[in-house]
């Protein structure tokens, strides 16, 4: 019997397409093309499964396009490339990668409000360009991060687990805001109070976003958040891009309105509002909050024991909409 067919979107690590190998005709990436919508409907022509990256969106026009396939596997944890409703209406199985990034996402979050805190990557500049020929007292005063009040925004398994970073390593009183509250349990686990999006927005010192994208989340911190929040405050988002108004941040920066920001993500990546790298007031990375080779790997085989555990046995590990199991 012939083997199904996989088409893997993007370059991943060799031991994951050989594990997809034992089972499938792989048609990988390992140049690490990014496809038009165009040349992704043509690779999955034949394809019963594919494996994706938050690059490639997966909605109707590609599913209705794509009769065959039956499976798209992401190897993220957040999935708003892909439309589920049309998805699950053509029988199409989506899968996430949860859980595997969880604590080093929340160690990046928290080393991202620590370079903005303290200004590293600014003060990192200046010494490179030659600038430091004296010490200053207040040069590069920065922001203290033990003991100020770290807001979440967004409390799932990455908010939990800065939330457990700030409280039990820097002493920081923690609030959250989030569609549900947590049980008392979580709450005393991670020490963090329940407040309105309003009271987080004027108490946080540091703003942690960790809040998944959708149309409700869209531009969730607009000007109107912004002016809200204190005019010493960081914003950090380590979420998604366009739940921040990118021109709206950079002109608060620009004007002081908050103190500084650290971003990971960015509305349109990977370009950056040009705005943005015209304030010094902002650390700027390119989406690397996951990226250690352990947990890279991880999220890849949880990708691959997808597609493996649905093609062979009906039996995908993370779901995302299990009612097309029983369709
Ligand atoms: C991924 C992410 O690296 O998991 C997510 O949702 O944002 C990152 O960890 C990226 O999306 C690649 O798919």
């Amino acid at each position: 019997m012939s083997k199904p067919s996989v088409f893997v979107a993007r370059a991943i690590f060799p031991e994951v397409i050989e594990r997809l190998s034992a089972h499938f005709d792989i048609e990988s990436n390992q140049a690490d093309t990014v496809w038009t919508k165009a040349q992704l409907i043509e690779k999955l022509q034949g394809k019963a499964g594919a494996f994706t990256t938050s690059s490639e969106r997966i909605d109707e026009e590609v599913l209705a396009a794509c009769p065959g396939l039956k499976i798209v596997a992401n190897m993220a944890v957040g999935y708003n490339n892909f439309d589920v409703a049309a998805m699950t209406a053509r029988g199409v199985l989506g899968t996430n990668a949860p859980d595997v990034l969880t604590e080093t996402t929340a160690d990046f979050g928290f080393a991202l409000l620590m370079a903005t805190a303290r200004r590293v990557t600014e003060s990192e500049h200046y010494l490179r360009a030659g600038q430091w020929t004296k010490w200053n007292y207040e040069m590069f005063s920065g922001s203290d991060v033990h003991g100020a009040t770290l807001g979440i925004l967004g409390m799932g398994r990455i908010g939990q687990g800065i939330a457990k970073r700030g409280a039990h390593g820097f002493g920081m009183n923690v609030i959250y805001h989030n569609r549900s509250r947590l049980s008392a349990d979580l709450e005393a686990d991670c020490k963090a109070r329940y407040v309105s999006k309003d009271e987080l927005l004027a108490q946080a010192d540091h703003l942690v976003l960790v809040l998944p994208y959708s149309a409700s989340s869209h531009h969730a911190i607009g000007a109107a958040e912004l002016a809200r929040m204190k005019p010493t405050a960081n914003l950090i988002n380590i979420a998604r891009g366009g739940i921040v108004d990118d021109a709206a941040l950079a002109a608060a920066l620009r004007d002081r309105r908050i103190a500084a920001a650290g971003l990971d993500v960015f509305e349109g990546e990977p370009s950056v509002h040009p705005d943005l790298l015209k304030v010094p007031n902002v650390v700027l990375t390119p989406h690397i909050a996951s990226a250690t080779v352990p947990t890279r790997l991880a999220m890849g085989n949880l990708a691959a024991d997808n597609l493996i555990g649905y093609l062979t046995q009906g039996k995908p590990l993370t779901p995302l909409n299990p009612e097309v199991l029983s369709q």
